[in-house]
């Protein structure tokens, strides 16, 4: 019978660091708190979070090399809104924060979840943000607690 590895939703125990864009907070604050509810009701303790806020998405990779090498977290939530403009500026940030935070998760080996919406409109934002389409926040943080108990499993092998 062949051994199946499959990380728990458990956040218990669990140091997290939830890392937030300010930019279009009006959505982000809708992922945090996303995020926080997964926690919560996963079993995590809200004194092993912490909440790092960044101006924008651009900047979560470089917060998130930060928090990764402190070893202080076990996981990391980056959560953040990239809406498209009138101009480009909108492919390039989303383009950098994504390959940043791919970069530091393979580069650390701490699982980074991707809790970035990234949008051609305000609607469609709002839609994930806690209303027609769910919370992209909540199933982040699930993303990260699954990831955190198969690295764990994985490392006892
Ligand atoms: N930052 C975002 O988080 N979302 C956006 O939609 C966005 N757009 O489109 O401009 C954005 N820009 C700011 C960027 O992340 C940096 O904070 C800024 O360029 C300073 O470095």
């Amino acid at each position: 019978m062949s051994r199946i590895f499959e990380g728990q939703l458990s956040a218990t125990g669990l140091k997290v660091a939830l890392i937030q864009s300010r930019f279009n907070s009006f959505i982000t604050d809708r992922l945090l708190d996303g995020a926080l509810d997964a926690l919560n009701r996963h079993g995590g303790d809200k004194s092993n979070y912490i909440i790092v806020k960044t101006p924008g998405a651009f900047e979560l990779p470089l917060a998130a090399k930060k928090l990764a090498e402190s070893g202080r977290y076990e996981v990391l939530v980056a959560l953040g809104a990239v809406i498209r403009g009138l101009t480009p500026h909108f492919n390039y940030v989303a383009t950098e924060a994504t390959k940043g935070l791919a970069q530091v998760t393979l580069n650390t080996g701490v699982p980074v979840a991707f809790g970035l919406l990234i949008c051609d409109t305000i609607e469609q934002a709002v839609e994930r943000a806690g209303t027609k389409n769910g919370n992209k926040g909540f199933d982040a943080a699930l993303t990260a607690l699954e990831m955190t108990n198969l690295l764990y499993d994985l490392e006892r092998g």
